[in-house]
């Protein structure tokens, strides 16, 4: 662990030009007990509670933790928020071109290296865990298209770092027909030349997309299990044993690990919820917390927890089983709907799948996907439809009644799927929804009695460090509002300070946020950093809206790497803007209670 530390601060102090702590630094005036305090997210050990149908962003698989199922318990959070600094354009370019390509802040992921030490997210009693020696090889099939070679990287070094040589019968990389130059060129050097021989790349001459892929990269596979991981990954300590041993005790059982969340803005890794896959009748996959009777029993929180649908990129099968039970539909395009579709055979064909809380991968959820579909075809509805054809039998109304339009659209031939499910002798939909999934509301034409009413948890609020006045030495100024402080998108200027005006007042929490009068949190625009500083309502997901007080008085913006400062201080129009930070004048703030 130290050494591995040892050598990323060395690669970073190396480049930067002052020595930079990545420790986190105290704010002006107040030193919080503890640095900062340390997130915890716990598993849900109370229940039944049910999310009210958020609204799911269209086409994207939230983190489990969502904006909306947070709770202080265990866990532990690596938080270096100047890790993202920006030194020079070159650094301003990697950063912003990552965000454009992959969606995430490729400068720290490319900062961080190929090897990293993650927080031990499982719970104290997973590490009194044994498992049983023989269990079956695995063979690990990562799928990508336009991955940043940083990140696949790591992807691949986590798995050769943390499991043990015997289960890890080899590691698959499929090239869904890549276009950047490095991972044309540089990966299969890099292959060739640095990995073990048992890790393999593969090549689609045309792009396939991520189901497809799956299904040739499951092909090439000799190893007894198949491991699918999405390419921005890093697993943990004992991930493979634990999803291993329920498939050597019955074939038929498919795993998924607990995801653990790679923040896209930070990288940090921290601990998710215990939750359990579910779906709307949008067909969008979404996180249910876990019903308490799925939680009661001997093995308490270690036990592994039935799931009705799996999130779709994370989880291990019996290769052979994965074939009996007819891999994929290979009629659906790039993205999306393959999840629920597996997780539907997989349940109404006699078999079962389990989320395994001691095993914890992490992922990079993105708050968009960087890349279309080659034609540009809305590939979700395309391949929803074809899942809805095939396994919903009449509750597929659901879905039209939302999508009206798309009933009437063509979905190609599913005549193959459709023998499949009967050579398979696979149950109802409706006995799935029964008995899998009796907590999913219906309504209109497939109506069940009405269900009890459940009440959400109220929203858990960071904890408040400071309140105070945002103050600019230079100009002995404050920062405020330019026009009125709950107005959306508003910027922010320094002005006279009025020590009496509620609208000059900023809170600063736990989560890094900076609130003005209580209504909206200083923000910064993800993809154009040099955009002005400005006041959009609190998203609770760090990154753009996360501030620190460093050194030399600075205000630091951490997702895009620089610092605040008053752009002209001579003049009094007093315009704010993100910067490379340098330490002077123009760029020192205190936070004045
Ligand atoms: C989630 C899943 C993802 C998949 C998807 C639904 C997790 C953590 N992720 O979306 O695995 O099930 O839901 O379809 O559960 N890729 C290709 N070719 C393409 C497009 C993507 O190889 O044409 C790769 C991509 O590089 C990545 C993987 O497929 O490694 C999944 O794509 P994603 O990360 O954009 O999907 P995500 O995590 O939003
Ligand atoms: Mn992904």
């Amino acid at each position: 662990t130290s050494v591995t530390w040892t050598l990323l601060l060395f690669v970073y102090f190396n480049f930067s030009e002052e020595n930079q702590s990545f420790k986190n630094v105290p704010i002006k005036g107040l030193e919080p007990q503890r640095p900062f305090p340390k997130k915890f997210y716990p598993r849900f050990t109370r229940g039944p509670v049910h999310i009210p149908e958020l609204q799911q962003k269209e086409n994207k698989i939230g983190n489990p933790l969502g904006n909306h199922v947070q709770d202080p318990v265990k866990g532990e959070v690596e938080f270096s928020p100047e890790m993202g600094m920006i030194f020079n354009e070159e650094d301003q370019e990697v950063r912003d071109l990552g965000y454009q390509k992959h969606a995430f802040n490729m400068l720290i992921s490319n900062r961080l290296g190929y090897h990293r030490e993650v927080p031990d997210t499982r719970d104290a009693k997973c590490r009194e865990k044994s498992y049983p020696p023989d269990l079956p090889s695995a063979s690990v099939v990562i799928c990508f298209y336009n991955e940043a070679l940083s990140a696949l990287l790591r992807t691949v070094h986590s798995v050769l770092d943390r499991t043990p040589a015997h289960l890890l019968h080899e590691i698959i990389l499929v090239d869904d027909n890549s276009e950047l130059a490095d991972l044309k060129k540089d990966l299969g050097e890099y292959v060739k030349t640095q990995l073990p021989k048992t890790t393999k790349l593969v090549r689609n001459e045309k792009r396939e997309g991520l189901i497809r892929g799956r299904m040739i990269g499951a092909s090439h596979a000799t190893g007894k299990v198949l491991v699918f991981l999405d390419s921005h990954c890093e697993v943990n300590e004992m991930w493979l044993q634990p999803l291993l041993t329920p498939i050597r005790e019955d074939r038929r059982t498919v795993v998924c690990p607990v995801i653990d969340i790679i923040s896209a803005d930070t990288l940090t890794y921290s601990s998710s919820p215990v939750v359990r896959g579910g779906f709307n009748w949008g067909l969008h996959f979404k996180w249910d917390l876990v019903p308490l009777s799925e939680l009661e029993g001997p093995e308490g929180a270690t036990a592994p927890i039935k799931s009705p649908t799996m999130a779709g990129g994370l989880f291990a099968m019996d290769r052979e089983y994965f074939n009996e039970l007819g891999q994929y539909d290979s009629g659906m395009d790039i993205w999306g709907g393959e999840n629920l579709e597996i997780s539907f055979r997989i349940w109404m064909c006699g078999g079962r799948l389990l989320i395994i809380p001691c095993s914890r991968v992490g992922h990079i959820f993105r708050k968009r996907r960087p890349y279309g579909s080659p034609g540009g075809q809305d590939t979700m509805a395309h391949n929803s439809l074809r899942l809805a054809h095939v396994w919903m039998d009449e509750y597929k109304e659901q879905y039209f009644a939302l999508r009206p339009e798309l009933r009437m659209r063509n979905y190609g031939n599913i005549t193959d799927r459709v023998e499949l499910r009967k050579r398979l002798n696979c149950k109802s939909f409706k006995w799935y929804l029964d008995n899998i999934y009796p907590e999913m509301q219906i309504s209109g034409p497939n109506a069940k009695a009405p269900q009890p009413v459940f009440i959400n948890r109220a929203q858990k609020r960071p904890k408040i460090i400071q309140r105070g006045r945002l103050y600019h030495l230079q100009t002995n100024k404050c920062l405020v509002a330019q026009g009125h402080p709950s107005q959306k998108g508003g910027l922010v200027v320094v002005r006279e300070c009025d020590y009496n005006d509620q609208n000059q007042v900023w809170i600063y929490n736990e989560d890094h946020e900076l609130i003005l009068n209580n209504l909206l949190c200083l923000d910064v625009s993800e993809t154009r950093s040099s955009d002005p500083p400005r006041l959009m309502k609190c998203h609770g997901s760090g990154g753009s809206q996360q501030w620190t007080f460093g050194k030399n008085n600075r205000l630091y913006q951490v997702s895009v790497g620089q610092c605040m400062k008053v752009v002209d201080p001579l003049s009094h129009k007093g315009y704010v803007a993100v910067a490379i930070c340098d330490g002077s004048l123009p760029q020192q703030w205190h936070f004045e209670s």
